[in-house]
């Protein structure tokens, strides 16, 4: 690699950097909450979020669960055991859930206004 490919590429790199920053001061990054999911249990199973969160499930079983609204409305992916998956909090998301492998695995989220 010569000089000046190097110099443009620490450069395009450092850009990058700066422009992933500014967004995340001035609008907030909101808040990432966890839900653990363990002997067919998601915990804790009722959240209280606001627009622009971010939920976090993480499978700690070995049976596969996922989180899939009670409407089809939203869902996380398939989790494998210590898979995770996320979700953005939007205006309006409904807020009742199950795993759509074993539906009676229930929670719920409630969205707070912003
Ligand atoms: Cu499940």
């Amino acid at each position: 690699m010569n000089k000046i490919s190097r110099r443009t590429l620490l450069a395009a790199g450092t850009a990058s950097v700066a422009m992933a920053a500014i967004p995340a001061r001035s609008q907030g990054m909101g808040k990432l909450h966890e839900v653990r999911i363990r002997n067919f249990t998601f915990i804790p199973d009722m959240l209280e979020v606001r627009v622009g969160d971010t939920i976090r499930w993480t499978n700690e079983d070995s049976a596969p669960h996922d989180a899939t609204a009670l409407d089809r409305s939203w869902n996380s992916e398939l989790l494998r055991r210590n898979q995770s998956s996320e979700v953005k909090v939007v205006q309006g998301m409904s807020p009742d859930y199950l795993c759509s492998i074993h539906p009676s695995m229930r929670a719920s989220i409630k969205v707070l206004p912003a």
